[in-house]
């Protein structure tokens, strides 16, 4: 499953600008509000030099980057979770994402309707806010009730759940989310199943038609700009001197949904890029290659690509010895090359 990350916010934020800038598919874009009905889903590539560093000592047939899924969803309004609009009913969809990109309006245009009436970045990020708890206090107050049967035969797990479920009940009916209330981990796995909406990482993305401020978790990018620049040729860039910084946007998602990044080489074949969880094993990596790698696993060769790249070639790192044999406790690092023996 690759990781994905959800698109919400306001209508005309331009959620839909963005997502076809992202993923270049024609998708519905309008100046009045509810133009997205059911959601868009697109696969993007997250750029990354070190495939091509790679790729020219290996001379690969074909360089894969890893990619990450983007999904665009209807506008979310002011009592969603009541029903009003359309969000609601899609914020399922977001559920099974990893993290949350909101995209916040803050372009004057007037001839684009402010469901609000006014531009007010803030008011927009707390309507939103409002909505994810509310939405997720819905969400325990169900799980609360189908739970009660088993706390009442005395079932133990159950009682832990229903602890832990009480304090998040409290916590947004009070207008905190879940990410505010530092639960130990343990806690957090036993309700990990659940997939609350306001335990997600949260990016902003101020849609601004004003300067343009990189920082990796509040951005602020002219959308509708980009989405024309992503329209043009390499040449036409080139030639106006416009630049995208979607690629900048594209890893900050990455980051701060804590990936990292390993690459294997196919016998020469394929330069590839795939991103697993911080702190996984080669075992969980062997698996996201091929699924039957997990049991077949013996040993993991492995080597930084910058190491690679100075030694200059595989075969050369092999004979000297600079490649790591490792066996299934290793863990994976970030720009690790990786040749798993079956
Ligand atoms: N001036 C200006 N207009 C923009 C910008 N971004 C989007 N728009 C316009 O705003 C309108 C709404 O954009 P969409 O991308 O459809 O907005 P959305 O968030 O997907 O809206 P819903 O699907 O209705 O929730 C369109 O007419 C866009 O062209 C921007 O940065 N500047
Ligand atoms: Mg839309």
């Amino acid at each position: 499953m690759s990781f994905s990350v959800g698109i919400v916010g306001l209508p005309n934020a331009g959620k839909s600008t963005l997502f076809k800038a992202l993923t270049k598919k024609s998708v519905e874009i309008a100046s009045y509000p509810f133009t997205t009905i059911s959601p868009n889903i697109g696969e993007v590539p997250v750029p990354d030099p070190r495939l091509k560093e790679i790729a020219k000592i290996v001379n690969p047939q074909k360089i894969t980057p890893t990619t990450i899924k983007f999904i665009d969803i209807a506008g979310l309004v002011k009592e969603a979770h009541k029903g009003e609009g359309l969000g609601n009913q899609f914020l399922a969809q977001i559920r099974e994402c990893n993290i949350i990109l909101e995209v916040v309006r803050d372009f004057k245009n007037l001839n684009v309707e402010h469901i609000e009436k006014s531009i007010d970045p803030q008011r927009d990020m707390e309507i939103i806010k409002m909505e994810l708890i509310l939405k997720d206090l819905e969400t325990t107050e169900k799980i609360l009730e189908k739970l009660e049967k088993k706390v009442k035969s005395d079932n133990k797990e159950a009682k832990k759940k229903q602890e832990v479920l009480l304090r998040i009940k409290k916590t947004l009916s009070q207008g905190k989310k879940i990410s505010e209330m530092n639960l130990k981990p343990e806690e957090e796995s036993l309700i990990k199943e659940f997939r609350f909406l306001t335990q997600k990482p949260v990016i902003y993305l101020l849609n601004t038609d004003d300067k343009v401020l990189l920082n990796p978790n509040t951005l602020k990018l002219n959308l509708k700009l980009e989405e024309e620049i992503s329209e043009l040729s390499r040449e036409e860039i080139k030639e106006l001197g416009v630049k995208s910084n979607l690629d900048y946007l594209i890893r900050a998602c990455y980051n701060v949904g804590d990936l990292i990044t390993f690459f294997t080489i196919a016998g020469g074949k394929e330069v590839r890029a795939w991103s697993i969880k911080k702190n996984s094993s080669i075992i969980e990596a062997a698996k996201k290659v091929h699924s039957d790698f997990q049991e077949k696993f013996i040993k993991g060769e492995v080597i930084s690509w910058q190491e690679l790249v100075k030694i200059s070639s595989w075969n050369k790192a092999k004979e000297t010895g600079q490649l790591k044999i490792v066996g299934k406790d290793y863990k994976v690092k970030d720009g690790d090359v990786i040749e798993f023996k079956i």
